[in-house]
């Protein structure tokens, strides 16, 4: 497919189709809907371009068949096989035969190669989907996309759904192209104009379906909780009054009639201002369940936020750690929650800082279903200015196991992720933060496919028939670069000292005498968290053994998290063999040494490099430079200073 839109064909450049568009190709499907359609126009594109041929139906010899079969392989799994100078896709579903093609163009050349035995690939994850926090109307303090660097919204421009919805459709392909299926296209937090999106504005919502649909995306709106009150006049939004389900009965059926595969609602309730079923005595599952009983004739689902804490925190005040906060709140409910209702949570207990361990609430609830919220738009990680490539970061954590087991299966039974792309040409601000896009998808659908492999996919799509030199230098920028920024920022998992506000750049206390409950605790004597059970907030007795265990004592605790856990002497001597203080200050000159390194392996790979892109990349390795050594510089002297402890290497600290 081409699109005459002056933006990056990201993942899906035309050269990425060359074997599959070289080839004569044959799709039997009896009943083709939609997604047949989508098959069969990408084919005939390609073949237009290089050459081949695509028929329907049978008969012919072909090089390449896409087959709808009475298989067993679910809605969005599919065979490949090659016999016989044939390669052959089977899907019981339409998606299936969609990724399946989009499987065979990630091969190449390789898919046509060779004898293949039967493969079989499902996903992992049923629910693979994106939340974009985009706002309608552009919002005083926030923009148009809450914590976007990508430029404006996809979906929504001049206050009203976009009337050309070309960028989104081919949003949606490339989507597609990674396996995501469920999108949500406005912001968790709903402000007054968003809101009557779920009312008379839903047409709006439902074009963008339309144009969603054919890549097999299911849309999802998110919904103030308070919408009974601010669209439906009624005096209350208490879950339990028969008014209030009423109302969400109506409105939801209303939804369908304009939507009939509508995926359902995103809720934030009485989370950092917004409104929830506290303020009548009610519970989050009796506030999840009156949605859930609104969506369920249609098969819809509520992913409802467990991001529920405190944000007017006394630091005195151990019981009410932010940390401890989703479980505190959420484990006394399990059981309790409606069949369609999935309770979504960070995958860290604070909020999507560049290190944290992986939240307790995901082994503490077997009867509820939950969600993993990833943060594929880098709030934390350099706000696609610094170059931080964060699948290594989401592997960790998807193989984590609540239970210490080593397992295959799957943390949660849904995978969410906050998008990070817009309407910037490169789609995601720095060009190379498509990765991360990328890598979230694949990685929803195999969380134990190998991140460097995953990387590597996505260089060899979005480069096609680019040189070694080429790849061995993106993998040298982007392979090590999720632990480059975490050197150079927070250390040893201690999470913010960033700029209250925006978020980006240093500021050691910029947090740490404010209410949201963000704090290192640093003094002359020592640095960090003591969320041990024996002395601090208790919160490391949130997790099952072994890891309550391993978390309590900074023995066994790994260095990594050590901040995060525990209170210890600058002095402490970490696995590593080195002081507290002494990792500090080798990290920080490391990291920024090592973005130095970055930006010259960058600017030698000019030459490759569509110019447009170069550019991009380069202008923005000179930012993440300035701001590595600024938070080098910063944190190095802030603990100089609080300390009294020189640099063992006699460093010039600024
Ligand atoms: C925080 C963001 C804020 C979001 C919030 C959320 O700073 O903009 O609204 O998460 O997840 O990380 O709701």
């Amino acid at each position: 497919m081409t699109y005459s839109g002056d933006f990056d064909a990201a993942w899906l450049p035309s050269g990425a189709f060359r074997a599959v568009g070289s080839r004569r190709s044959l799709i039997r499907a009896a009943d083709a809907g939609p997604l047949v359609e989508t098959v069969y126009g990408e084919l005939a594109d390609a073949c237009a371009r290089f050459g081949g041929r695509v028929v329907r139906g049978g008969g012919e010899d072909a090089e390449l068949v896409l087959e709808l079969t009475d298989d067993d392989l679910g809605d969005e799994g599919f065979a490949l096989t090659r016999r016989d100078g044939t390669t052959t896709v089977t899907a019981s579903g339409g998606r299936g035969l969609l990724y399946g093609l989009f499987h065979v163009v990630r091969l190449g050349e390789d898919a046509f190669a060779g004898e293949r035995a039967r493969e079989e690939h499902r996903p992992a994850y049923a629910s693979r989907m994106l939340d974009h926090w985009d706002n309608v109307a552009v919002h005083p303090v926030m923009g148009q996309v809450e914590r976007g660097y990508a430029g404006g919204s996809l979906f929504w421009a001049d206050g009203r759904a976009r009337g050309d919805l070309g960028r989104v459709r081919a949003y949606g392909r490339l989507l597609a192209a990674c396996g995501i299926n469920a999108v949500a296209v406005n912001n968790v937090n709903v402000h007054a104009t968003e809101a009557r999106l779920l009312t008379d504005r839903i047409g709006e919502v439902a074009a963008i379906a339309d144009v969603l649909r054919p890549y097999g995306i299911r849309t999802h709106l998110s919904v103030t909780f308070a919408a009974p009150m601010v669209l439906g006049g009624l005096p209350t939004a208490d879950p339990l009054d028969e008014a209030v389900r009423g109302w969400w009965a109506e409105a939801t059926r209303r939804v369908y009639e304009q939507i009939g595969d509508f995926g359902g609602y995103v809720v934030k309730a009485d989370s950092e201002g917004q409104p929830g079923p506290f303020a009548y005595g009610r519970s989050h599952a009796d506030g999840a369940n009156t949605l859930a009983a609104a969506l369920e004739p249609y098969g819809g689902t509520v992913h409802w936020r467990a991001f529920v804490y405190d944000h007017h925190q006394d630091w005195r005040d151990r019981s009410t750690d932010r940390a401890r906060a989703a479980y505190d709140h959420f484990t006394p409910l399990d059981g309790e929650f409606a069949a369609n209702a999935v309770l979504q949570v960070k995958h860290g207990p604070m909020d999507f800082q560049v290190r944290e361990p992986v939240s307790p609430l995901l082994g503490a609830m077997p009867d509820t279903r939950l969600a993993v919220e990833l943060q594929v738009t880098q709030e934390y990680t350099g706000q696609q200015r610094h170059a931080c490539w964060l699948g290594p970061m989401w592997s960790e954590a998807l193989r984590f196991r609540p239970d210490g087991e080593v397992s295959a299966g799957r943390l949660a039974d849904g995978l969410v992720a906050v998008s990070n792309a817009g309407d910037d040409p490169f789609w995601t601000g720095h060009p190379l933060a498509q990765a991360n896009l990328y890598a979230f998808g694949r990685l929803a659908w195999d969380p134990a496919a190998d991140p460097r492999a995953v990387l590597g996919e996505w260089i060899a799509l979005t480069h096609p028939g680019a040189e070694e030199r080429l790849a061995d230098g993106l993998h040298a920028v982007l392979d090590g670069s999720w632990s480059t920024y975490e050197k150079y920022t927070a250390p040893l998992g201690v999470g913010f000292m960033v700029q209250p506000g925006h978020h980006y750049g240093p500021s050691v206390d910029g947090y740490e005498y404010s209410p949201w409950g963000t704090y290192h605790f640093a003094d002359r004597d020592g640095i960090g968290v003591d969320r041990t059970t024996a002395t601090g907030t208790g919160y490391a007795g949130q997790y099952a053994k072994p890891w309550a265990e391993v978390y309590e004592s900074p023995e066994t605790c790994p260095d990594e998290l050590l901040l995060f856990f525990h209170h210890v002497p600058y002095g402490h001597v970490l696995h590593s063999g080195k002081t507290v203080i002494q990792h500090i200050y080798d990290t920080h000159f490391e990291g920024v040494e090592e973005a130095e390194e970055a930006r010259r392996v960058w600017a030698g790979l000019a030459d490759l490099v569509e110019p447009a892109r170069h550019a991009r990349v380069a202008e923005r390795f000179e930012e993440q430079l300035r701001s590595a050594r600024e938070w080098r510089d910063q944190v190095n002297s802030y603990f100089l200073r609080k300390s009294g402890v020189p640099d063992e290497r006699g460093r010039t600290i600024h």
